[in-house]
């Protein structure tokens, strides 16, 4: 059954209002546009209403919006000087739009057209650090805040990111209207940004670390115990809030094991290292017995300890582990730097439960498309090139990748023998001689056996486009990389982290009771 039908005079289609027997009309949204023939499939039983109510209803929709939206200019600060009629020409051009926790209003580097004042929520402002992708946000703006006016007065390019913390309302206003309506607003036109925000940031971060000594600190207990190393969990005693690990290493026995090198090499690479999947170097410290690497605090532990207590992890969680190890080793391969010491253990959590990159006593800033030659690693983890002393470059850091996504599926390493030496023997027969576990599929599988190819130059990651290889490989299809760089999408576990000073997803570790190492005072540190 067809209630009504109406032609509208400049299209010549037809509204009809469709509604069930006994219920009253269906709101105004729910009309459709239906082609002229459009016959009824079963019974049904349509509202109609004439032109006439139609247009008073819109009207008055349309009237009752338009008040709202001058309300809540005349109420916004900058807005509030501007004449009635001006208001009520903003009220009619605007349009609303809803945002998603996370979503990205504007996305810095994109051009933009359009100019945002919030009615609802709040948003998050942030730009990219210079130096590496990281994101700093520069501030939080909220309900009757206004954004995006950048891009509209000099070159069309945005130049910052903003995204929805929680749901978002904008009154979005396009470029044609801003100019005729806003631009010459006080506030509006002359609004000035510290265009260094970022770096003003960064500057202040150095020169707070510059101006800390040893003594500025009280060590709350021991967070890890490595060959010639300890890492303490310490606190800035002028604020308490502020936690952070320092990494003490015996000089005495750096310089008996011939390790110098290392730990010079490790400095000036963090030191250089700021991506958010590398934990952080601030600064180091030197005195007759000891070096001393203050370093990030990372609260949740260690991934090896995740994998210890759970035996393996599936797909969707190894994916976001091994998308943060693909991020940090982007970051050093594009510099020209080998890590050579991925394994579970080298990877730590914070308290979002993301993972980062720790401990460089191996990573070799080589150059691009450079080789070296020096045997390191763990042996489960050590590409054949390097076994063979063949000369090895940053694809035996993919090597490793594709041992370390087959650890985390399984619970342990493809290739592992009694003693390192059966572990090499092992190594070098290569993947196709390992039977893959059922809980690994097929197209992880793929990815673990194209990136560990006895030859360097076929695995994935080393060839033109780099690690991007690897991210777009069908086991990673649909993985949220922009969300994953943001930090905004969700990680698998978050661990319990009750402040800075909560050593709780760390194993126990007595105190050092050790006497101390002699002095060793022969120069080779001085630029620690
Ligand atoms: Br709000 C805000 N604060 C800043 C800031 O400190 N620096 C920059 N560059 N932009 C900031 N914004 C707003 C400003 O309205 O973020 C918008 C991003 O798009 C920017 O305008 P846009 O460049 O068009």
């Amino acid at each position: 059954m067809v209630a009504a039908v109406r032609t509208l005079p400049h299209t010549g289609h037809q509204f009809y209002q469709v509604s069930s027997p006994g219920t009253p009309t269906l709101p105004i949204r729910n009309i459709r546009e239906l082609p002229e023939a459009t016959a009824a499939l079963t019974d049904i039983k349509l509202w109609a209403i004439d032109r006439q109510g139609f247009q008073t209803i819109m009207m008055r929709t349309g009237l009752i919006k338009h008040s709202q939206y001058t309300d809540f200019l005349r109420s916004v600060p900058s807005f509030q000087s501007l004449p009635e009629d001006i208001l009520s020409k903003l009220a009619d051009v605007l349009e609303e739009t809803h945002y998603s926790d996370s979503d990205y209003i504007i996305r810095q580097g994109a051009s933009g057209d359009t100019f945002f004042i919030i009615s609802e929520g709040q948003v998050k402002v942030s730009q990219q650090n210079p130096a590496n992708d990281e994101q700093l946000t520069v501030k939080s703006l909220s309900k009757g805040d206004w954004f995006g006016e950048q891009a509209l007065k000099g070159e069309d390019v945005r130049t910052a990111s903003v995204t929805a913390v929680g749901d978002v309302t904008c009154l979005v206003i396009d470029r044609e209207s801003f100019k005729q309506l806003i631009e010459g607003l006080d506030g509006v036109n002359n609004k000035q940004y510290d265009s260094n925000e970022v770096n003003a940031k960064l500057q202040a971060e150095t020169d707070f670390f510059s101006s800390v000594s040893l003594s500025d600190f009280n060590i709350i207990c021991t967070l890890g115990m490595g060959g010639f190393s300890r890492v303490e969990l310490v606190q800035l005693k002028n604020d308490a809030s502020r936690s952070f690990a320092l990494k003490v290493l015996k000089k005495r026995h750096i310089l008996d094991t011939s390790q110098q090198g290392h730990i010079l090499s490790e400095r000036r690479i963090m030191m250089e290292a700021h991506s958010p999947f590398i934990i952080r170097l601030y600064r180091t410290f030197r005195d007759s017995k000891y070096l001393y690497m203050l370093l990030e605090a990372c609260l949740g532990g260690e991934l090896w300890t995740l994998l210890r207590d759970r035996g393996s992890f599936d797909d969707g969680i190894t994916r976001f582990y091994t998308g943060c190890v693909i991020e940090a080793l982007a970051f050093l391969h594009s510099r020209g730097i080998i890590y050579r010491d991925l394994k579970p253990e080298n990877i730590i959590l914070d308290h979002r439960g993301y993972a980062k990159l720790v401990d460089f006593g191996f990573a070799k800033k080589v150059g691009l498309g450079k080789k070296t030659w020096t045997f390191c690693g763990t042996p489960e983890y050590v590409a054949p090139e390097i076994i063979l002393n063949k000369g090895h470059d940053s694809s035996a850091d993919c090597w490793s990748l594709g041992i370390l996504v087959f650890e985390l599926l399984s619970g342990s390493p493809p290739f592992s023998g009694s003693d390192p030496m059966k572990t090499y023997n092992i190594i070098l027969r290569g993947i196709d001689m390992i039977e893959f576990p059922k809980k690994i599929t097929k197209s992880a599988a793929n990815l673990i056996k194209r990136l560990c190819r006895d030859n360097p130059s076929e695995r994935l990651g080393n060839q033109k486009n780099g690690v991007k290889d690897i991210q777009k490989h069908k086991w990673f299809e649909g993985f949220n990389w922009d969300g994953l760089r943001q930090g905004t999408i969700g990680s698998p576990f978050t661990p319990t982290v009750n402040g800075p000073l909560d050593n709780s997803n760390f194993d126990f570790f007595p105190e050092d009771v050790d006497d101390p190492p002699p002095d060793e005072e022969s120069g080779w540190d001085l630029e620690f």
